[in-house]
């Protein structure tokens, strides 16, 4: 029992080098007409396309405007397309035709999942036709010795778990929105997660990708094999590409084994300067069983109860505490993993100068849910308290509350910390791979605030060589920031595979590239 050192055993529910730039010869890009609209009801059914645009022969629509909205504004509704056409096809085939017209007459198009993405990469821009992958989503195939899993890229990441758990398997990937992201969002975004730590980057578990490339070409590496060095490995450049090169349709990954046990507590810490010594300890003690660290700070675990995100831990666990850090054990033998858990909190307590204050340990698989929400509910709690300017970065850990710090300060000495306009500089993230999410909330986007935040925060990551964007990409929000991250030779080779892929620009146009 850990309650002699407030630490309840129960549940607490309470460059340099210049390269000459290569010009895009992509002409302006066109919008979509009836004309297109008739050509696109051939190959897919009605019920398959909403489009506000008059039939050919200027029979008025009887899909609305407010039925396009949710393609046009993203989860934050930051970001406002104008697009005036949505399909939604079913098969690889029909994606290939789709994209092979839009080239062939320069129409842009967005793919788009669950639209969950927090950079603005998921909407149009403009007007161009948005592809969505929802109605792709079926499990093609699943090894249950190998753990090999291939599915449409439409296939959302819940469902891929819940097919997975009667296998004894799991997707190597977790995030808050699962319930809504689609596998071929996670793959295009490179999404990292609560569990990186554990099951690494999805540049290590994909095995292999079909893609639709912007002439409509099928590109087809899914691969199911572990071992494949015949040469240039081109799914990894649809990795994390966010769409700009290609329409993934289907997703080959290997899905991990299922852990026999499982367990979490949230520490709750008197310092942030406790975190690093905290994280080296629970590394050394926990060692393979670690499968999330998780950090957030108070003002942000505030937000979160206030927006009833997860229950509240008791009053007496979260006195005095500056931050909390989530730790998540995962293995395969329930008696060998808590006597290592609780070793390690035995530890934590007994020593002369204790890293942490208290802590809450789930004690059945409801608790250890609830302990869960808190984490994966933060942030829909900001959104809840106002509109959030977000940059998640990868700076060093021991800057993380220096970062927030001197952003609110920044903030404040421009008179702009006020309730009117930025109300809370919050921070949190996965400690396990360097990146903080940095949140402003604010009452409302305004220029004012943006011109106070960039190059401010930019700059600061650029400082402690960091990056941008650690892992929800650069989409429309951080195209400008790119050269923060990477140098001209970097960005001009980029730029070159944008083109040789992508010649008349049609793919995702205005994202990631500045
Ligand atoms: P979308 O938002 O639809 O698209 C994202 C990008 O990928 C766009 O550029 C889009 O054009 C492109 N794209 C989508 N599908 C395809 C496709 N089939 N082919 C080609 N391009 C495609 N992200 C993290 O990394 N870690 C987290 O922990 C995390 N937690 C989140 C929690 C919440 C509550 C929310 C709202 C978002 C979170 N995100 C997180 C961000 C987001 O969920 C991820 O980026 C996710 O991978 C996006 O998937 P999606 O299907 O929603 O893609
Ligand atoms: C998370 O880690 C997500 O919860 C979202 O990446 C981060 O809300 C954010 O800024
Ligand atoms: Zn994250």
């Amino acid at each position: 029992m850990y309650a002699t050192r407030h630490l309840a055993r129960r549940f607490a529910f309470s460059q340099t080098r210049r390269l000459s730039h290569v010009p895009s010869n992509a002409p302006a890009l066109k919008s979509a007409t009836s004309e297109d609209l008739a050509h696109f009801s051939k190959i897919l059914p009605q019920t398959c396309i909403l489009s506000t645009l008059p039939s050919l022969n200027n029979t008025p629509s009887t899909t609305t405007i407010e039925e396009l909205a949710p393609f046009n504004n993203d989860w934050m509704n930051k970001y406002h397309g104008k697009s005036e056409m949505v399909l939604r096809p079913r098969t690889t085939e029909e994606v290939a035709q789709i994209v092979k017209w839009c080239n062939e007459k320069r129409i842009g198009v967005v793919p788009q999942g669950g639209n969950t993405g927090l950079v603005g990469g998921s909407v149009p821009t403009k007007n161009e036709v948005v592809i969505n992958l929802a109605n792709m989503n079926k499990v093609r195939s699943f090894d249950p010795v190998s753990g090999i899993l291939v599915a449409d890229a439409g296939c959302i990441l819940e469902s891929l778990n819940e097919y997975l758990a009667p296998h004894n398997h799991i997707v190597p990937l977790d995030l808050g929105a699962k319930g809504s992201c689609q596998i071929g969002g996670n793959v295009s975004t490179n999404a990292g997660g609560l569990r990186l730590l554990r099951y690494g980057s999805l540049h290590g578990s994909v095995l292999g990708l079909e893609v639709v490339l912007p002439d409509g070409t099928i590109l087809n590496q899914l691969s199911s094999l572990r071992k494949d060095n015949t040469g240039y490995d081109l799914k990894q450049l649809f990795i994390g590409a966010e769409g700009t090169l290609g329409i993934v349709t289907g997703v080959s990954i290997l899905a991990a084994p299922a852990p026999q046990a499982t367990s979490n507590v949230i520490l709750a810490l008197p310092k942030f300067d406790n975190v690093l010594p905290l994280f080296t300890k629970v590394k050394r003690q926990l060692s393979e069983i670690l499968s999330a660290f998780e950090f957030f700070d108070r003002e942000v675990y505030d937000l979160a109860v206030k927006h009833n995100q997860g229950r509240a831990l008791n009053a007496d666990d979260v006195e005095g505490a500056e931050c909390f850090v989530l730790v998540e054990t995962s293995g395969g033998n329930r008696e060998h993993d808590e006597a290592k858990l609780n070793a390690l909190l035995e530890n934590l307590l007994e020593s002369d100068e204790p890293l942490i204050n208290t802590g809450v340990l789930s004690q059945n698989p409801a608790q250890f849910a609830s302990l869960w929400a808190i984490r994966e509910g933060l942030t829909e709690a900001v959104s809840k308290e106002g509109k959030a300017y977000k940059y998640d970065i990868s700076i060093p850990l021991k800057a993380f509350k220096e970062v927030v710090d001197t952003t609110r300060e920044h903030l404040r000495s421009q008179g702009l910390l006020r309730h009117d306009a930025v109300k809370n500089v919050v921070g949190y993230g996965h400690v396990g791979d360097g990146n903080l999410h940095l949140n402003i909330v604010a009452a409302a986007y305004t220029p004012e605030i943006e011109a106070a935040l960039e190059p401010f925060v930019y700059e600061l990551v650029g400082k402690y060589k960091g990056s941008v964007s650690a892992e929800h990409g650069i989409g429309v929000m951080k195209t400008h920031a790119l050269h923060y991250s990477k140098d001209e030779v970097n960005i001009e080779w980029m730029r070159r595979i944008k083109n040789l892929f992508d010649p008349h620009g049609i793919m995702n146009p205005g994202k990631v590239l500045p």
